[in-house]
């Protein structure tokens, strides 16, 4: 274990992105003994000595006066919270669950994780909720992120790991194409991989609804309506099959199931795609002849493709194209899905998830349930089936069918969740909240109980970025007194609830016991230690022995597929599923900005980044704000059929006429998700956060 007294430099990662760049901690003791922590980058082969603002600014919260030292409760719902002891904090969660679960049974208690916890967090979550609590309510905010692309490249490739090779191999790629993915904001370091690729004389190719920084940067940009991927991959699809691109011999060696897809999209002509994407056909031909000239190619997409009802469908529809042109599966080639959240990776990896046990086994499979058994010292018939995705725990929650009481770890829902005005009263209608987190989130604010936890610095733990690659966070300084790790109140609680399975609060054994979980799975580890990440930069799963070199590249002989083969899907097709009407006129979509990370928690109380960007806007074109009676600066609100928020109006030819965008990381009146829609993508359960039918108020017409 490291000596914090001794130590004053530390090699970690950022607390934020899937990035995970690297960066030293040099920590310092000031005069009254407390930490002052610097922040310098590390060369790291994600960020090459780079790092963004947030990454930058990310020690402040560390000695935050806003961050939570002691353990709160609310003694009856009419009272506030106030300061308490763990003890009280722990024996009133336990008298609370376990009074439920004996009325209600043991599902009516759910559990909610983050993709922003820690490999060891995600594995023991998974673990306290099917073994101390044995429930299968579990799942996690990554619910709301990648989940299509999760289910989509499952389907075609038969793994889900986000980028199936490095990032650097962008930089020798020919073409880059990025769909509904805005890197320059949310990912601003992978911007030196991008410079690089174009220094090498590769191209790059943006298709977004937004002439977002990411597009300004483009040599084409390819500006689509929202929900038109489908339509519009096919579309490239027919004319790359039109244009003689087919690399025949991969579909007949390494693919099934083209001859149906081909079939299909001679339905999606150039006419008919113009029409129903909003892009012309020279600008789908100068794609096309993109295509043409490169060698290689790398598609990315991003949520802007994934969070629609028709998610799986629009990413497989993209799979389609690469697949056709035999640019997966070979060196500088790939599909890959932009993994956002610090560890969106490994948390879908390790049993957080509603239908998973560790290492990807499944919930269902009963080879994988007896594995997992053993390692957790229980019969395989106690670890119950599977659960619902987050989105449906969140809305029925409090309600008959719904589950009585909730833990959240890691999550802030009552901002970030679709229709957020009916979760927070789903929420305030459960029996029992609790929740986990250092700050006091919109959603720690309705709990019963909050326990005051540690933050990254103050904790050791493994990462997985959006490569795959496996990464170790060490820690840097002692958290403030008072203060918890989320293992040590898991053990705590699990004690409490008298379970005799263990619940170690040591990361490292929770590694030891996640390694062996996941021993001969799909996401292996079993050879991972965190030694061998640190001299190595990093180890990429699978990696099923300590000999192992690891995977940075998937796919390259074949695919983990029963027949080693990719996979073709028809994708039916569909119009926008909220289509503009005479009432709610407007296309609204809702993304993300530089300075502000996710539902705002974390960086709404860091000093830079709130001045940078205090508050709230909506992104609306010059004429459609004429049409509106709306100027720039005007407070505004935007409807849906779900409910209305209020933001500053910012008149702007970045989006096309007839399309709002709203960044999501406010909660209160300019909570942009009292907006969304919680209908899910039937095949993933990723909420439809892309696109909801929506109108604008100026102030002055502005209803109460
Ligand atoms: N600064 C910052 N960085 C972040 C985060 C953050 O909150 N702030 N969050 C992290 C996380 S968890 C994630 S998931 C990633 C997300 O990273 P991104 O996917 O890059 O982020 P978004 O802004 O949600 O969406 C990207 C783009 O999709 C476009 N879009 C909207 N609708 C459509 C559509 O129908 N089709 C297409 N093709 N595009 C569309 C939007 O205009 C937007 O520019 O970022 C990570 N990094
Ligand atoms: N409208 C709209 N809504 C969206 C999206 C969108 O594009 N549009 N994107 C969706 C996406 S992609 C995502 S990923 C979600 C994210 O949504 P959230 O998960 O709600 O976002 P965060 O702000 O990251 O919330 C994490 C919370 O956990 C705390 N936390 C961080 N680390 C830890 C830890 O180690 N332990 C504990 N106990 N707490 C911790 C933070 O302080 C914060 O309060 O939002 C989704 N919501
Ligand atoms: S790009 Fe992501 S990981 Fe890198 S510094 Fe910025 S927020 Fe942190
Ligand atoms: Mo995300």
């Amino acid at each position: 274990m490291v000596d914090v007294e001794d130590l004053s430099l530390v090699g970690t990662h950022c607390p934020y992105c899937a990035l995970q760049c690297g960066m030293t901690l040099q920590v310092r003791r000031a005069e009254q003994g407390q930490a002052m922590v610097t922040v310098t980058p590390r060369d790291f082969p994600t960020n090459r000595g780079n790092l963004c603002r947030k990454g930058w600014t990310c020690a402040e919260l560390l000695s935050s006066p806003e961050r939570l030292t002691v353990p709160l409760v609310r003694r009856s719902r009419s009272e506030d919270l106030v300061a308490t002891s763990w003890e009280e904090a722990i024996d009133r969660t336990v008298t609370a669950l376990t009074a439920l679960q004996e009325r209600y049974g043991p599902d009516s208690i759910g559990v909610l994780g983050g993709g922003g916890l820690t490999n060891e967090k995600a594995y023991l979550l998974g673990k306290f909720a099917r073994v101390a609590l044995r429930t299968r309510m579990i799942d996690y905010n990554g619910r709301f992120c990648m989940a299509a692309a999760a289910t989509a490249t499952r389907r075609a490739f038969g793994v889900d790991r986000g980028l199936p090779f490095p990032l650097s191999d962008i930089e020798r790629t020919d073409l880059l194409i990025l769909v509904g993915v805005n890197t320059a904001e949310t990912m601003p370091v992978l911007l030196g991989h991008i410079e690089r690729m174009r220094a090498a004389g590769g191209r790059l190719v943006v298709i977004d609804p937004r002439r977002s920084a990411t597009a300004e940067l483009a040599d084409i940009f390819v500006q689509s309506t929202p929900g038109a991927d489908i339509a519009l991959a096919q579309g490239l699809l027919r004319l790359v099959i039109d244009a003689g691109l087919v690399d025949e011999a991969f579909v007949a060696a390494r693919t099934r199931g083209f001859d149906e897809v081909r079939a299909h999209a001679m339905g999606f002509w150039p006419e008919r795609v113009e029409a129903l994407t909003g892009v012309s056909i020279v600008q789908l031909r100068a794609v096309v002849e993109e295509l043409r000239r490169a060698q290689t190619t790398i598609l990315l997409t991003g949520r802007g493709v994934e969070q629609h009802v028709t998610g799986t469908h629009a990413v497989l529809a993209y799979i389609n194209l690469m697949l056709a042109l035999g640019r997966v599966g070979r060196p500088w080639c790939g599909y890959g899905s932009v993994t956002g959240q610090g560890n969106g990776q490994g948390g879908r990896e390790h049993g957080q998830k509603a239908d998973q046990l560790p290492g990807y086994r499944s919930i269902t499979d009963p080879c994988d349930r007896e594995h997992v058994a053993r390692v957790w010292g229980v019969d395989p018939e106690q670890i119950p089936g599977p659960g619902v995705p987050a989105t449906e725990i969140l809305t029925k929650a409090g309600t008959e069918d719904g589950v009585r009481g909730l833990l959240v770890f890691g999550c802030n829902p009552a901002v970030s969740a679709p229709e957020a005005t009916r979760v927070e009263n789903r929420l305030r209608s459960l029996d029992f909240l609790a929740v986990a987190d250092f700050v006091l989130s919109e959603t720690a604010a309705l709990a019963d109980v909050v326990f005051p936890v540690t933050q990254w610095a103050e904790e050791t733990g493994t990462m997985t970025n959006l490569e795959g690659r496996v990464v170790v966070r060490r820690k840097a300084l002692d958290p403030p007194p008072g203060v918890r790790s989320d293992l040590e109140v898991l053990a705590m609680l699990a004690t409490a609830l008298e379970c005799r399975s263990a619940f170690p609060s040591d990361p490292a054994a929770v590694f030891a016991e996640l390694r062996r979980a996941s021993s001969g799975a799909v996401a292996d580890y079993a050879g991972i230690d965190y030694e061998r990440i640190v001299t190595e930069d990093g180890v990429f799963w699978p990696c099923p022995s300590a000999d192992h070199p690891g995977t940075p590249r998937l796919f390259l002989d074949c695919f983990p597929t029963p027949d080693g083969r990719a996979r073709f899907h028809v994708v039916p097709s569909s119009s926008a599923d909220e289509a503009p009407d005479v009432e709610f006129p407007l296309c609204l979509t809702t993304g993300r900005l530089l300075e502000h990370y996710q539902s705002g928690a974390q960086t709404r109380r860091i000093d830079p980044l709130r001045r940078a960007v205090p508050t709230s806007y909506v992104e609306i074109h010059p004429a459609t704000a004429q049409w509106y009676g709306v100027t720039d600066g005007d407070t505004v609100r935007v409807r849906t059929r779900r409910g209305s928020f209020v933001t500053t109006a910012r008149v702007t030819t970045k989006v096309a006429e007839g399309t709002l965008f709203v960044p999501f990381h406010w909660g209160g009146a300019e909570r942009a998700n009292n907006a969304t829609r919680a209908v899910t993508d039937p095949e993933s359960g990723i909420p439809a956060f892309k696109l909801s039918a929506a109108t604008v108020e100026a102030a002055a017409r502005m209803s109460p």
